[in-house]
């Protein structure tokens, strides 16, 4: 085995151990701070020549893969004999080293490696919980590493195989990954960093979220200033401000971030800042409001499949599900909804999440089409909320406000001076909610679902 890049180490100093066919892509790791700790005697790593190990003249790693298809794959015997080999330097009184071993192996295919990762296998060579282990990196080339090596080692006592992905793209081989995964532990390793209060990692530790930006003199370069708050010398102001720069930078950057929030921890300081940044705590959760827009003619479908899921809700408790069927059949299809798009005295207003459409609502300008209604409606000219669903799931989340309100703007902008709409009698929880957007029961009127008559209270809402 060559070794190029060590320097000279303890042996009871943490080992790592990487095996490439590319050795001299790992000389950044004699520089720096992982340098200087191989230097220190505080880190034993090694890295191998993966064709040290091959048999033949022309040191063959790889070969064509079983199954066909593009490419060469890396042969398993070969990386058998490189990976046991890393276990047979000796140990500090010349016997072998008996060591637990973590196998790790930069792959696309792998799980997302994290902090937390890091954390671990920092803990495992450093032997913070029992003996410590080597950790043992194999950087592949190619298509990678034959699928028997990951699984004969994960069968191995004593040897834990770990596949991960430092992100969603595809590099030459592993090489890169593997100098991403060294510095990661690496400087978590007991005396590395000397300050360790400069372990900048609150990013993915308790807070759960991204740092805030920072700043440093010129207080002003380039006609930009240092935020003025910065340097006001008030101490809690500044902690606040951060706090807020990074909950937006999180909210903008990392919607996966927020949405895994603890909401215990959010003041109500945090909550506004997140609302402005289009999030609400909803429940013990913090999700991402929807976003309402109009509706444009390629909704259709997707509005109709909407509408067959939640006209049922809107339903008193005795509607049979044929009569309902048949009023989403006739009403409430593409095809319909398709014209009432076209239609210029409609207003399709929709509520998109990252899973699609989770509500609409519909307006229809114009004179009531029932004379009773128009006699109930005193300010002129009104419009019909015909239709305001949200889906189920979205209940108590606020998006049915959100195109409440955004259908209230949508007909005052359209020079309504009223809003009108009917619903069910018995339907307690949208009369609940439409008394609180400010619509008063002005009296009663028939709807027909199927054969049969259901009551509704006409409802009205002055706009200002
Ligand atoms: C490419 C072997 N997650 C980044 C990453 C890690 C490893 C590789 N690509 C991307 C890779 C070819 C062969 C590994």
């Amino acid at each position: 085995m060559t070794d190029p890049a060590a320097g000279p180490t303890a042996s009871a100093a943490p080992r790592i151990d990487v095996v490439t066919i590319f050795p001299e892509y790992l000389r950044p790791l004699e520089l720096s701070l992982v340098g200087k700790a191989r230097r220190d005697g505080l880190l034993d790593l090694r890295v191998h020549d993966l064709r040290d190990v091959a048999t033949d003249r022309h040191r063959t790693v790889d070969d064509t893969p079983f199954g066909g298809g593009a490419g060469m794959v890396m042969r398993p015997d070969v990386w058998g004999r490189a990976i046991d080999a890393t276990g047979q330097a000796p140990g500090p009184d010349g016997g072998p080293e008996v060591r637990d071993v973590v196998l790790l192996v930069p792959t696309p295919s792998g799980t997302p490696f994290t902090q937390a990762i890091a954390h671990e296998l920092a803990g495992a060579v450093s032997g913070a919980a029992g003996p410590p282990a080597r950790l043992v990196l194999a950087c592949g080339r190619y298509e990678g590493i034959d699928a028997r090596v990951a699984e004969r080692y994960a069968g191995e006592p004593g040897v834990t195989v770990r596949e991960v992905s430092i992100g969603d793209y595809v590099l030459n081989g592993g090489e890169a990954a593997a100098l991403v995964v060294v510095e990661a532990v690496v400087r978590l390793l007991p005396g590395v960093v000397g300050n360790p209060e400069s372990l900048v990692e609150e990013s993915f530790g308790d807070a759960g979220l991204l740092e805030y930006p920072v700043y440093t003199k010129p207080p002003s370069w380039v006609g930009l200033d240092v935020p003025e708050v910065l340097r006001s010398g008030h101490h809690g102001a500044v902690a606040r401000w951060r706090r807020d720069a990074a909950l937006v930078r999180t909210a903008e950057r990392r919607p996966d971030l927020v949405e895994s929030l603890d909401v215990d921890r959010l003041d109500a300081r945090d909550r506004d800042v997140l609302d402005g940044a289009g999030y609400a705590v909803v429940g013990q959760r913090v999700r991402r409001r929807p976003s309402i827009r109009a509706a444009a003619s390629t909704d259709a479908a997707a509005l109709a499949d909407l509408a067959a899921a939640t006209f049922p809700l809107a339903c008193p408790p005795d509607t049979t599900l044929g009569s309902a069927r048949a009023f989403v059949a006739e009403h409430l299809s593409a095809e319909r909804f398709s014209a009432y798009l076209r239609d210029p005295d409609r207003t399709v207003l929709v509520a998109e999440d990252a899973t699609g459409l989770v509500g609409y609502t519909m307006l229809v300008a114009g004179e009531p089409y029932d004379a009773h209604v128009a006699e109930l409606v005193i300010d002129r000219p009104t419009i019909e909320l015909s239709k305001c669903y949200a889906l189920p799931r979205m209940h108590g989340t606020g998006t049915s406000r959100l195109l409440i309100d955004a259908s209230l703007d949508a007909a005052r902008s359209g020079g309504a001076r009223s809003v009108w709409l009917g619903v069910n009698q018995q339907n307690a929880r949208a009369r609940a909610f439409y008394a609180k957007a400010g619509f008063d029961v002005v009296g009663t009127k028939t709807f027909q679902v199927g054969e049969r008559l259901e009551d509704d209270y006409v409802l009205v809402r002055q706009l200002p």
